[in-house]
């Protein structure tokens, strides 16, 4: 082949590649960088994994965790975790700018942001899974068919409704238009100040909770009263800690 031949090949090649950008077509999109917004994005069927992608946001790239094991056939491989408590490993107890940008460890224990949520779910209609786990190793799940977080400036309020209930019982409904609270940045219901009250990191609180994600990390149900911990009431009506509890969303397409 001569040169110039391999350059015509080339530049063949590269408009070929081109094309069906220019077309805007829908095969494209999940090859499109620009496009990768959240873990729906990233998920390539049965040869994905559980584990940290990249996304892209207004403000750049971000590492989330992507979790591919759980839901139902149609959700499966779509969740985006943006709080994942297992360990302990993890200070919660933090203030609201931390909360807002996000902190810990994407591949173990950690909080994603509020901003980036809020900037999520403005745009795009998206559901909330909450998956629980006891220390006994039994596990239960609620979700929740819609999911949004307002602006900061509207206190990063929680909209969450169109409860199911896959054994964890809905403790969020009295979080339902709540503001975000930290112990530095108190908008809770209560006379006092919810996180600092029960130790607890960052919620929407009310007068105070039915469920504390971000409370204080307990590695055992030793069985004395502690209303300090990871709790989600009315899967036992008990305030008993959890081992583990993640929140996730996906976008609704
Ligand atoms: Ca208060």
């Amino acid at each position: 082949m001569s040169e110039a031949m391999i350059t015509n090949m080339i530049v063949l090649l590269c408009l070929s590649a081109l094309f069906p950008v220019l077309m805007g077509t829908d095969e494209v999109k999940s090859y499109d960088f620009l496009h990768t917004k959240d873990c729906s994005d990233n998920y390539a069927g049965e040869y994905s994994t559980s584990g940290v992608y990249t996304i892209i946001t207004a403000d750049g790239p971000v590492q989330v965790y992507c979790d591919v094991e759980s839901g139902g056939k149609n959700d499966r491989g779509h969740w985006t975790v943006f709080l994942r408590r297992m360990d302990g490993e993890v200070n919660f107890f933090r203030r609201w700018e931390s909360y807002k940008k996000g902190f810990g460890n994407t591949t173990g224990e950690h909080w994603l942001g509020l901003e980036l949520l809020h900037q999520l779910t403005r745009k795009d209609q998206y559901k909330l899974r909450v998956d629980l786990e006891d220390f006994e190793g039994k596990k239960v799940y609620a979700l929740y068919e819609s999911f949004s977080v307002g602006s900061e400036a509207d206190g990063y309020k929680l909209q969450v409704s169109g409860f199911v209930n896959g054994g964890a019982g809905d403790s969020l409904y009295y979080h339902n238009g709540m503001k975000f609270s930290t112990y530095d940045k108190d908008q809770d219901n209560s006379g006092k100040n919810c996180a600092m009250k029960y130790f607890g990191g960052g919620f929407w609180y009310n007068s105070c909770y039915y469920t504390n994600p971000t409370g204080h990390y307990l590695w055992e149900n030793d069985g004395t009263l502690m209303d300090t911990g990871a709790t989600w009431y009315f899967w036992k009506n008990s305030w008993d800690p959890l081992k583990s509890i993640t929140m996730k969303i996906r976008r609704v397409m």
